[in-house]
């Protein structure tokens, strides 16, 4: 999977994507990250990018022209990835989304700043996504949740686990049990002692009545 960022500060992304799993799945040739810096895209001589809001208030605007030069900038590159654009107005990511969007070929996102971005960016996005109902700075770090949750779903970036606990969890509807590792015992706590019996059957029932809950 290709996935192109649009962003005024590229230099946000290199410390989160170039670790741990991230870095991993990049390694591996399993996705590919790259920066477009929209100042590129900016107007004149001092490469503009935001304007006042018609109508008046507080702050700027990101401007139509850099922002759609920009993604048609990243559809040269791959004219079919999907566009997605980092708004607390979008739908709310849950894990069935992070699924799809693992299946998708590649990715172009779009991380807002300032007050907000002149709304006809929209009639070039395919979808608008929001991690949650606060409003941030920008979209950048939205966009590294984003790209944290649909990259460790790509097959072959996580190793060894069970593919179907992920699967479980799609649903938006269960939630993960409880685990424990050693020590058995750590500061008077104990691991419930069904972890401990072998039993796998019981483990099982154990785990799926926590989720409920
Ligand atoms: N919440 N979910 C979010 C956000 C910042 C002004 C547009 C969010 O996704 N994005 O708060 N983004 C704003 C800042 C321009 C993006």
């Amino acid at each position: 999977m290709k996935i192109q960022v649009i962003t005024l500060f590229p230099e946000m992304f290199k410390p989160v994507l170039e670790t741990s799993m991230l870095f991993k799945a990049k390694d591996k040739k399993l996705v590919e990250y790259l920066y477009i810096n929209l100042r590129d895209f900016g107007l004149g001589n001092r490469k503009t990018v935001d304007d006042t809001p018609y109508g008046g208030g507080d702050g700027m605007l990101l401007k139509p022209e850099p922002l759609f030069a920009a993604v048609e900038y990243a559809k040269e590159q791959d004219s079919k990835a999907k566009v997605i654009l980092m708004t607390p107005r979008g739908k709310t990511l849950t894990q069935a989304m992070s699924k799809k969007l693992s299946k998708e070929k590649d990715l172009i996102i779009i991380c807002g700043r300032y007050e907000g971005y002149d709304e006809r960016i929209a009639s070039i996005v395919d979808e608008q996504v929001s991690i949650g109902e606060y409003v941030l700075t920008g979209g950048e770090l939205p966009a590294m949740i984003l790209i944290d949750s649909v990259v460790r779903l790509i097959p072959g970036v996580l190793g060894g686990e069970n593919s179907a606990e992920i699967e479980s969890f799609s649903d938006g509807k269960t939630k993960e049990f409880p685990q424990y590792t050693r020590p058995e015992k750590f500061k008077g706590m104990k691991v419930p002692e069904v972890l401990l019996s072998g039993n796998h059957g019981e483990i099982a029932k154990w785990r799926k009545n926590q989720q409920k809950n």
